[in-house]
């Protein structure tokens, strides 16, 4: 029996896995009690990384569509076609016809995120779309607004912390998001232990509400408003205390005059917390050592995902808590290249249909499907989809349903036939996560503490099977070839290896004079700076140490200060103003919210009968007394609808979600003709993107709003036919 350590790449908490293995077959995965980072945790869908590596349903070699059939075909032939083909629907109707979707799989793959540059140069197309905008792209405009460089993410300093808020997060079932933290629940109960406080903003008291001091209901969409209170009320009380931030602050007193416009009344009506509540919050907020507030899918995917986060920021700043041990800090990672410059761009271009506008080179994924579908000039044509499922991870997945369904081409670099590489022409099945190489460039800059771990393939590839990096390289030299109309036959550039790239990296990286280890708990100093071989000394991964300071270094703006008060975070200010601005309440109308459970993987680990087994998991969360407003029983059927459709399913009644609150979660509704993934279509359930809309956007940035979206509920006949299904039915989603 051998044994193998690496990290778990199905979520971003890095845990550390040991799996021991007999030749080809694994024997077991356990977490890695010598990883200085997940300390042995892991969570049960650790375990399934087996399933995926065994799944019979997992595709090995390319398939093409003729005439409606899948076939084989061989990877040179494949590779060929697709470029050709991309290459003529570019020649014929310009480079933007041709769009790029990289889904969130992309972020914990080495080989994608080396090769999605090239791949987007030889495309030339402005079509780029990723699921960062279905998720913290408003975490990133504002880091590029306020510091210059849309790669810095602010992490909560969770181990040296004494006061956590924490506002539409559930790190007890996602375990931890831009907040890279290996058994994240013992951190959060460290931070108790130390004798500090967890407080949870959430309109639904979700499963980490057990592991927090205080937990506070707040109206979805509403979190700009109770941030706007807090802040109001330090700046009343001359609580404000940015200390060392104080000479990296452009305009001070223009920023805290911005908040004189939001009376503290309105501010607690319209988000539901009392205004005593949001006084003694701040108030604490203030009082602590070392406080932090942290903000995650509930604040970022909604209307003022932006405005969230700035006020995120602007509480941490006016307090002293950002680059400070305790608060809101940044990583400094061993590999990473765009951390020493201004990086990022905003609104230099705007999408063809609703001028929404580009950030860093990507427009917001909320505009893709009807980017597909009115023809004419700039119309996406064709599609080259890498580790995405955007027809159930989009809003208004009818709408993006009917774009793929139209398109003239599409390649998906995919390893299942899912329900969006069904609409592909081509299927360019990748490797599995353990027969390649890995490194995690990104969740190491989204850590809690400074970290890097290298592994080799658990397994060989067959020679008949390619990783997403031969694949991509493959398919954007052919590009390349094809679009530059070179005469001769196409030969295969000399590259550089993913292991090359990262040695290079390494080696000319911040821990590339000397590095010092503290796996031991205990700092020990090295000479020798860090290269691939020294980090393949260091199977269970490298502690490089806590987060420092690093301003002024990371500060990019023109003036290098911090931009306190950007001028389209200012104008939003107006919008949230016009919206909440009197007191009139809410129109009555139920807010539907998303919702992750421990077992899912947003919509792709649902073939592993170990997750998907069990009870149903895609009721509608109601309360009690909305229910008996509509004549809904718990369990009975209903019809939830909106404007970009409906969907049928169970209820499940609870006073743990808000009044007026409503839950679904995303990424389920397996059950669409041509899938292949027989045990996910045995659990079909329902996807709240058939009802969520893809008008409803974070206006500054774009990013889909997936909370606070109006629905109605009605109960529905519990004849047989419109029974609610989640199990072997069809989801009877309807458009
Ligand atoms: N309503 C609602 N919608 C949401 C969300 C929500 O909270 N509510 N959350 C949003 C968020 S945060 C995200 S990140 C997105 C995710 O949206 P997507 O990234 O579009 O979808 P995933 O479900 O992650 O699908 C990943 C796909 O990649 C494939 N895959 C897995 N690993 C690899 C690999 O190594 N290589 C390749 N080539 N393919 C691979 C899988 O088979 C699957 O088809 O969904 C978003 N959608
Ligand atoms: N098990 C599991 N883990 C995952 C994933 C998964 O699908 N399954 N997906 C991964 C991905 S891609 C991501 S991005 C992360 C997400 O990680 P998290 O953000 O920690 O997880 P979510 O479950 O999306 O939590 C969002 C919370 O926001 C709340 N919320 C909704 N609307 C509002 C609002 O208006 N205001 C406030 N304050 N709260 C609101 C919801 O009730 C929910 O509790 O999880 C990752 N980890
Ligand atoms: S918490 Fe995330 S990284 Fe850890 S085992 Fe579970 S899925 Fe894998
Ligand atoms: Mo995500």
């Amino acid at each position: 029996m051998q044994t193998h350590h690496r990290s778990c790449t199905l979520c971003e908490a890095m845990c550390g896995v040991t799996i021991r293995h007999r030749g080809d077959t694994i024997v077991s995965i356990e977490g890695d009690p010598d990883d200085p980072h997940s300390r042995g945790h892991i969570c049960p869908k650790g375990y399934a990384l087996q399933d995926l590596h065994n799944d019979p349903d997992r595709l090995k070699t390319p398939l093409e569509k003729v005439d409606g059939q899948w076939v084989s075909i061989d990877w040179d032939s494949a590779l060929d076609k697709a470029a050709a083909r991309l290459a003529e629907i570019q020649t014929a109707h310009g480079d933007d016809a041709v769009a790029g979707y990289w889904g969130n799989p992309s972020s914990h793959n080495l080989g994608v995120i080396l090769s999605a540059g090239s791949l987007r140069k030889a495309l030339g197309s402005r079509n780029m779309f990723t699921a960062a905008s279905l998720d913290q792209m408003p975490h990133q405009l504002t880091s590029y607004l306020m510091f210059g460089n849309g790669q810095m993410f602010t992490i909560p300093d969770i181990d040296r912390t004494d006061f956590m808020l924490m506002l539409g997060a559930n790190p007890a079932v996602s375990n931890g998001s831009l907040m890279t933290a290996g058994d994240i629940l013992g951190r959060l109960e460290g931070i108790r232990d130390r004798g500090g406080k967890v407080l949870l903003v959430d309109p639904r008291r979700n499963e980490t509400a057990r592991y927090v001091d205080e937990h506070h209901f707040i109206r979805p969409g509403t979190d700009a408003l109770f941030l706007i209170g807090l802040i109001r009320h330090i700046i009343d009380r001359d609580l404000c205390d940015p200390a060392h931030l104080s000479q990296y602050i452009d305009d001070w007193d223009g920023l805290l005059a911005l908040f004189r416009q939001f009376p503290m009344t309105d501010v607690s009506e319209h988000c539901g917390i009392p205004q005593a509540e949001i006084e003694r919050i701040a108030e604490a907020f203030a009082a602590a050592d070392r406080a932090v507030c942290y903000g995650r899918m509930g604040v970022a995917t909604q209307s003022y995902g932006t405005l969230n986060h700035w006020l995120i920021n602007v509480l941490n700043i006016i307090t002293g808590n950002m680059d400070r041990p305790g608060g809101a800090m940044f990583t400094n990672p061993a590999f990473h290249k765009a951390l020493d410059r201004r990086s990022g761009s905003f609104g230099t271009y705007h999408s063809r249909v609703r001028g929404l506008p580009e950030f860093s080179s990507s427009l917001p994924s909320a505009a893709m499907a009807e980017e597909m579908t009115p023809p004419g000039d700039g119309q996406i044509k064709a599609l080259v989809c890498v580790a995405g499922n955007p027809a159930l991870s989009t809003p208004n997945g009818g709408l993006m349903e009917q774009g793929l369904a139209g398109l003239e081409y599409m390649v998906a670099v995919d390893f299942y036939l899912n329900e969006t590489s069904r609409h592909a022409d081509l299927i360019l099945p990748p490797t599995g996560p353990l027969e390649h190489e890995q490194y995690d460039i990104v969740f190491n800059l989204l850590a809690v503490r400074n970290l890097a771990r290298y592994s080799g393939p658990l397994f060989e590839h067959s020679p008949d099977s390619r990783s997403d990096w031969e694949i991509l390289q493959g398919l954007t030299a052919r590009l390349a070839h094809y679009k530059s109309g070179e005469p001769g036959p196409f030969r295969m550039p000399d590259l550089p290896s993913p292991e090359q790239i990262l040695d290079k990296g390494l080696r000319t990286g911040p821990y590339s004079e000397r590095f010092t280890d503290y796996n031991s708990g205990e700092p020990v100093e090295y000479d020798e700076g860090l290269s691939l071989d020294v980090l393949r000394r260091y199977p269970h991964g490298l502690d490089l140490g806590p987060l420092q300071p690093q301003f002024p270094g990371y500060l990019f703006t023109p003036d290098q200060k911090i931009q306190a008060r950007p001028a389209v975070v200012v104008d939003d200010l107006q919008r949230l103003l016009a919206e909440f601005g009197g007191s009139e309440g809410d129109s009555g109308n139920l807010r539907l919210i998303g919702r992750r459970d421990l077992r899912t993987n947003n919509s792709w680990m649902h073939n592993s009968q170990r997750l998907a087994k069990g009870r149903d998991r895609c009721a509608l969360f109601m309360h009690p007394d909305d229910a008996s407003n509509r004549g809904v029983t718990d369990g009975a059927g209903v019809r939830v609808t909106t404007r970009a459709g409906a969907v049928f399913t169970s209820v499940r009644l609870t006073t743990d979600i808000m009044r007026g609150v409503v839950s679904l979660p995303h990424g389920w509704g397996h059950d669409r003709d041509g899938v292949a993934l027989r045990v996910a279509s045995a659990h079909a359930g329902v996807n709240a993107n058939d009802v969520t809309d893809n008008l409803a956007i974070d206006q500054l940035s774009g990013n889909a709003a997936f909370n606070g979206i109006p629905v109605q509920v009605s109960p529905v006949d519990n004849s047989p036919a419109a029974a609610p299904t989640n199990q072997q039915e069809p989801s009877l989603a309807e458009r």
